[in-house]
């Protein structure tokens, strides 16, 4: 269990306290993985998507696995199918029971067609830098060369917008 990685967890239907506690829970019982730290919840206005959407539930969590990344992907998108999510049903940006992606994992960069390390657009959302400073501000992103708690005041100082940039 020697690699550190960082996830973003988010839902915005039904109980979303229950929910990001569920994809916790779930995460932690991942094999050869091991909890570290959570961030607080964050209430989050949706970026995206069609108009009308609840408000979501954010947080970033710290974990320990041996799972290499596409096994860990494959783990997290089983939690998000047996905790009911249907992607085909939601479209882009639509409404999620829970949405569970890989930020860092440790200082890995990769890019294949299913998954891009560190996450593509993790640095122009507030949603999940806001939770990340809690419990990461200090980390590097091995890309951009930058401290996540810079990436997030950048990304607020920004506003919203920036995540429909081009
Ligand atoms: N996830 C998205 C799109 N928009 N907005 C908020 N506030 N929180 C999210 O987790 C989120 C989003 C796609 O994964
Ligand atoms: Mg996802
Ligand atoms: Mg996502």
């Amino acid at each position: 269990m020697n690699n550190i990685c960082y996830l973003a967890i988010g839902s915005n239907i039904g109980n979303r306290l229950e929910n990001l506690a569920a994809a916790r829970a779930a995460i932690a019982a991942l094999p050869d993985t091991r909890m570290l730290e959570s961030s607080h919840d964050h209430i989050t206005r949706p970026v995206g998507g069609p108009p009308g959407q609840n408000d979501y539930l954010n947080a970033a969590i710290k974990i320990q696995t041996s799972l290499p990344p596409p096994q860990l992907l494959s783990c997290l998108l089983d939690i998000e199918r047996r905790m009911g999510r249907q992607r085909g049903r939601e479209g882009r940006n639509g409404p999620r029971i829970i949405d569970i992606d890989i930020l860092f994992y440790g200082e890995v960069v990769l890019s294949s067609p299913d998954l891009i390390i560190p996450h593509p657009r993790m640095h122009l959302r507030t949603f999940v830098l806001m939770p990340l400073c809690d419990i990461a501000p200090d980390l590097i992103h091995p890309v951009l060369g930058l401290p996540v708690r810079l990436l997030a005041a950048r990304c607020y100082a920004g506003g919203a917008t920036m995540e429909a940039a081009p």
